[in-house]
């Protein structure tokens, strides 16, 4: 008797539908099935955040009908699975030939030729919207609990989390959903940084810590409301250690999944100024304090304070710099952020370097606003986990409002503006529900 084939299935399987039964169907009459579940980096690799954990995902698959073995496939590349398995066939939807997944495939036919495999693609089931649905189950189904947890999730699946400010409801809107094909991949922002800087620029206020907490509160609730993605606030100085404790509770309880702030004390300025404004830094042990106040206040274990060094800013060397950064994590800092506003990330490289020989697990943040030639992969080389482009969409913003506002004064008229303005029709629609 002749053995039975050998067909192979990969999936995500966040949201089990028809199409996944039908493929499934019609590989069995092939032969037995093995399917690989993506893990969780995988999924986060390529598109977005899974909605259900790998153990959950698999429970599900190896309880299909036709569905003989389950094994996990920890990339988006086939190759190491089907090394291992040898299959007869791999089996897809014929969805894969275009887009970002077309590479994958060629892989997969070569490798399977290796052994005389084959490649069999039956026509997707075409009234399925995944990520219609998903967006559908993310948006109303985002409690504060689930959304909160989600930046130290991202941060066990993902080697750099890229973060981009948001100041409204609409660039977080922009954060949410922009992403670029790149290769086999899709480039997205894992979430949003709510910068003290963006935030009171955008209300026209300067950045000295005068917008207070409701204020802030109601930008963070503007954009919770519409997005899904995890939130860190700019939490500048965090005030008073004994305010600071019901910041940080009134963060967690509306699904904000961390706050930063800097070790300084009195008047706030912008980093950026360095030492050409007054600022002062906070004492080691006084900054203790209210990491102290502000995790003894937490009532999850999610919820991340992190806290940000000035000591480079403030021309106080790296010693300086490296004994808070040992202090602040004994004090009970989930991460620690260095700030730098030097053009060379010099001084930051240094800091990375002697930050990774401490061994502690604590995730090192960067704002690389003026050494913005780094990439993220040379960051994550250095052990960096977070990357936050702190200011961009509002920089961005105001001299393209500007051009636009000069353009119609000039003219006395807004014909010559037009082509520096999104068409009426797509600003109607932008939003999803306008109609
Ligand atoms: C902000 O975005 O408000 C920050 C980062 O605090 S920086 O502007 O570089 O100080
Ligand atoms: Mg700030």
């Amino acid at each position: 008797m002749s053995e039975r084939k050998q067909v192979y299935l990969a999936m995500a399987a966040d949201v089990i539908h028809h199409g996944h039964i039908n493929l499934i169907e019609r590989a069995s009459e092939l032969g037995d099935i093995t399917v690989g579940v993506l893990t969780d980096e995988a999924i986060a690799s390529y598109k977005r955040f899974p909605l259900l954990p790998l153990p959950e995902r698999m429970r599900v698959i190896s309880n299909l009908k036709h569905v003989h073995k389950v094994v996990v496939q920890d990339t988006v590349d086939y190759e190491k699975n089907l090394r291992l398995l040898k299959p007869d066939y791999v089996v897809h939807g014929d969805d894969w030939r275009e887009g970002i997944q077309k590479q994958v495939r060629s892989r997969v036919i070569k490798v399977l030729a290796e052994w005389g495999g084959e490649l069999v693609e039956f026509p997707y089931t075409a009234d399925v919207n995944i990520d219609r649905l998903r967006k559908e189950v993310e948006t109303r189904g985002m409690l504060p609990e689930v959304r909160r947890g989600r930046l130290s999730q991202l941060l066990k699946i993902k080697p750099v989390v890229r973060i981009m400010e948001a100041h409204n409801g609409l660039t977080g809107l922009i954060v949410e959903n922009a992403s670029v094909v790149k290769e086999d991949k899709i480039e997205r922002f894992d979430g949003m940084w709510v910068s003290s800087l963006c935030d009171s620029t955008a209300k026209g206020k300067p950045d000295i810590e005068l917008v207070d907490l409701t204020s802030r509160m109601n930008t963070i609730n503007d954009i919770l409301e519409v997005t899904t993605k995890p939130i860190i606030l700019d939490g500048d100085t965090g005030g008073l250690p004994e305010h600071f404790a019901y910041t940080v509770r009134t963060l967690e309880r509306e699904g904000v999944s961390a706050i930063i702030i800097e070790d300084k004390i009195g008047p706030k300025k912008n980093s950026l100024f360095g030492t050409d404004v007054v600022q002062t830094q906070d004492g080691i042990e006084g900054f203790c304090y209210k990491i102290h106040a502000g995790k003894a206040a937490l009532k999850s274990r999610e919820f991340m304070i992190i806290a940000r060094i000035e000591s480079l800013i403030l021309k106080q060397g790296m010693d300086d710099a490296l004994a808070r950064a040992r202090a602040y994590i004994d004090a009970g800092a989930s991460g620690i952020m260095i700030h730098s506003k030097e053009k060379s990330p010099a001084e930051v490289f240094e800091f990375c370097e002697k930050y990774q020989k401490f061994g502690a697990d604590i995730p090192l943040v960067v704002v690389p606003t003026t050494y913005n030639a780094v990439t993220e992969d040379e960051f994550e080389k250095r052990g960096v986990r977070i990357v936050i482009y702190a200011n961009h969409l509002i920089r961005s913003a105001f001299p393209a409002m500007m051009k636009t506002a000069r353009t119609i004064l000039e003219h006395g008229r807004s014909l010559e503006a037009d082509e520096l303005c999104m068409p009426i029709k797509e600003i109607l629609t932008l939003i999803p529900g306008s109609e």
